[in-house]
């Protein structure tokens, strides 16, 4: 390994010290964003589904890791810390000159003993488009258990983000986010990362959690997953992060010309009575 440190900031960290690791790496771990315990609750709030999901079915998603979704309907953990402070920092800098920014997919990523490393990509090759002016991702994996050298902690390219479009990475310019339980991991679209190889003979979790400029289409359909009478008494911060929001002056919009958070107003009302 001869790549760069990944920078480190404690749980109390200010919003300038992030954006100049973003700005200038790429990446950022927070030591300690979360509580074990939380960690702990989003693991058991999934095991029950977790344990009826597939295997991965390509070379990237992995046959030695188990993906699980629909993770904001699941996991009433997850909801309480899907606008971490940092999280919501890290999107306002990174994805600043988007109109708006939106959660986009939110995944429990169990990685086996045996799982060899992932493919380092950038997440944004998933929209194949090259070239884009302004980052239009904002992407983070929560540390569920440990993340170690050992047992897969996901590797990062620090400044990779930087790169040209059509610079290759090498494996040895990677360096896994060793990180303790209730940690988080935040990286850019354009940087460089990838789950590592898991020889620990234990499992690693990892939770992923996408962010996008909201003009882009959602990596899953949240709000198809999570329809109105879903997220009926969800904070309202939260439903509008999930996508019941305008995403520009003219993007996003529900029927006539209304803002499409009318629709959790409706159902409300009409539990009401009203
Ligand atoms: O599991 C990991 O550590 C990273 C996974 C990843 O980057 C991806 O699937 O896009
Ligand atoms: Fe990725």
């Amino acid at each position: 390994m001869s790549g760069l440190a990944i920078p480190r900031l404690p749980m109390e960290h200010s919003e300038a010290d992030l954006a100049a690791a973003l700005d200038g790496f790429g990446c950022c771990a927070i030591n300690g964003a979360a509580l074990p315990a939380v960690m702990d609750e989003i693991a058991a709030d999934l095991a029950p589904y977790a344990s009826r999901s597939e295997l991965g079915n390509s070379d990237f998603a992995g046959a030695g890791t188990r993906r699980t979704g629909l993770v904001l309907n699941r996991s009433p953990a997850y909801r309480r810390i899907a606008m971490h402070p940092s999280v919501m920092a890290a999107g306002n800098r990174v994805l600043r000159h988007a109109p708006s920014w939106i959660l986009s997919s939110v995944g429990f990523f169990e990685l086996f003993d045996g799982e060899p490393k992932q493919l380092l990509h950038r997440d944004i090759w998933k929209y194949g488009v090259e070239g884009l002016p302004h980052d239009v991702d904002l992407n983070g994996i929560w540390a569920i258990t440990d993340f170690t050298a050992e047992n897969g902690a996901t590797h990062v390219i620090p400044g990779s983000h930087l790169w040209d479009d059509d610079r290759q990475a090498a494996d040895d310019e990677s360096v896994p986010a060793e990180m303790s339980k209730g940690s988080l991991l935040l990286y850019t679209g354009k940087t460089f990362h990838g789950g590592g190889k898991n020889i620990s003979g234990q499992t690693r979790i990892g939770l992923s959690v996408q962010h996008s400029a909201g003009w882009l289409v959602q990596t899953e359909m949240l709000m198809v997953e999570c329809p109105p009478a879903e997220v009926i008494d969800w904070p309202d911060e939260l439903v509008r992060f999930i996508g019941y929001q305008r995403r520009g002056p003219a993007v996003g919009k529900y029927g006539d010309h209304d803002d499409p958070f009318v629709l959790v107003d409706e159902a409300r009302a009409a539990r009401a009575g009203r």
